[in-house]
């Protein structure tokens, strides 16, 4: 059951069941995989769920922004979010909704009939991880699901949403009545460009949306790409961060910022101004030792996580941007996109 107030913060994209397992060269040529990178499944890569099963995968929950409601939650007071998705009726769908619950996060699931729950098949090869995506029920979300009143009475009771731009593959129309409802109200909306493809192969998809986003999320190849798709004719991380905060917005009530995260290197905050001037603001990460590390599967959406959980709390950017660096380092030092159990404090 909803809780009757509802949820401070509403995530939505696709859940996914991440099959992760330690791989080599010789798989990643296999499927034609690049060793860090994101992708959508094609017929050619369907075998590659059984090869890594072959290898003593971990089936672990996933599905990017299923990842940073669980981290978002994790540093916030019990019934804080709710993630929207589509599952199958299954044995996957079931693990992932037990992994929300114990999260305490609220899922509204919808349930396709028809597909199995959505898979990521990742291969770690050192600090790299390819993602090879199959969304099957994940692709089965639409507009109708999300204007049921039981879920859009939770949409209007929201006043963050955090959408990843992986859903831009799925359901655009869901993502703009997010936007729209945000612009409306003067609430927060957020998203994330999640992967190179969706600035390359999915530019308009994401130029319809960017317009609604006060917080936009993205790393240093997601840039990059997006520079590159816009010809921009730069790969200065601190220029594109400066540009994406001046793209043009819906509610001028509020700032437009741009955060690029790069690996170890530090984040770049870009504020958008309404007179046209762009403040930016460099933090260093939260260091830790290599040998802590486990795996960086995640890293990102851990990031988005503990920010968002800043910014429903209604800390400042500064310690919004600490809290998320701070879930970053402690979700590399676990099993891909996970958190720390017992429960570590910030
Ligand atoms: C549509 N695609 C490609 C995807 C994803 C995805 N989540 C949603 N949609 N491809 C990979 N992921 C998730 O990214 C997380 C790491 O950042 C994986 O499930 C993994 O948990």
């Amino acid at each position: 059951m909803a809780a009757p107030q509802g949820y401070p913060l509403l995530c939505l994209e696709n859940p996914l069941l991440d099959i992760q397992a330690r791989g080599d060269d010789a798989l990643l040529e296999k499927y034609g995989l690049k060793a860090n990178d994101a992708i959508l499944a094609e017929d050619k890569h369907m075998g590659i769920y059984e090869d890594l099963l072959a290898r003593d995968a971990k089936l672990i929950p996933g599905g990017a922004a299923q990842n940073t409601a669980r981290g978002a939650q994790y540093l916030l007071p019990e019934q804080s979010v709710v993630y929207i998705g589509c599952i199958g009726k299954d044995k996957y769908g079931e693990v992932l909704k037990k992994t929300c619950e114990e999260a305490g996060v609220h899922t509204e699931y919808r349930i396709d009939e028809a597909q199995p729950t959505g898979k990521c098949g990742v291969v770690i090869t050192g600090h790299h991880r390819s993602m090879c995506t199959h969304l099957a029920a994940a692709n089965e979300y639409k507009i109708e699901h999300l204007k049921q009143p039981e879920i859009w009475s939770l949409v209007e009771k929201a006043q963050v949403y955090y959408v990843g731009g992986y859903h831009l593959t799925v359901c655009v129309p869901a993502i703009i009545a997010l936007g729209e409802e945000a612009a409306a109200k003067n609430k927060t909306f957020m998203l994330s460009i999640s992967a190179p493809f969706i600035a390359q192969f999915f530019k308009d998809q994401l130029d319809s949306v960017l317009p609604y986003t006060d917080y936009t999320f993205c790393n240093e190849t997601e840039a990059i790409a997006y520079s590159e798709g816009h010809q921009w004719g730069t790969e200065d991380i601190t220029e594109i961060a400066k540009k994406l905060a001046q793209l043009p917005k819906k509610n001028t009530q509020r700032p437009r910022v741009a955060i690029v995260t790069q690996g170890t290197l530090p984040t770049i905050v870009a504020i958008g101004s309404a007179t046209g001037t762009v403040e930016v603001k460099e933090f260093k990460v939260r260091e830790i030792s290599k040998e802590a590390i486990n795996d960086t599967n995640g890293a990102g959406d851990a990031f988005a996580g503990g920010f968002c959980a800043g910014i429903v709390a209604g800390k400042s950017l500064d310690d919004s941007i600490d809290m998320g660096q701070w879930l970053a380092s402690k979700s590399i030092q676990e099993l891909g996109p996970s958190y720390p159990f017992p429960k570590q404090t910030y």
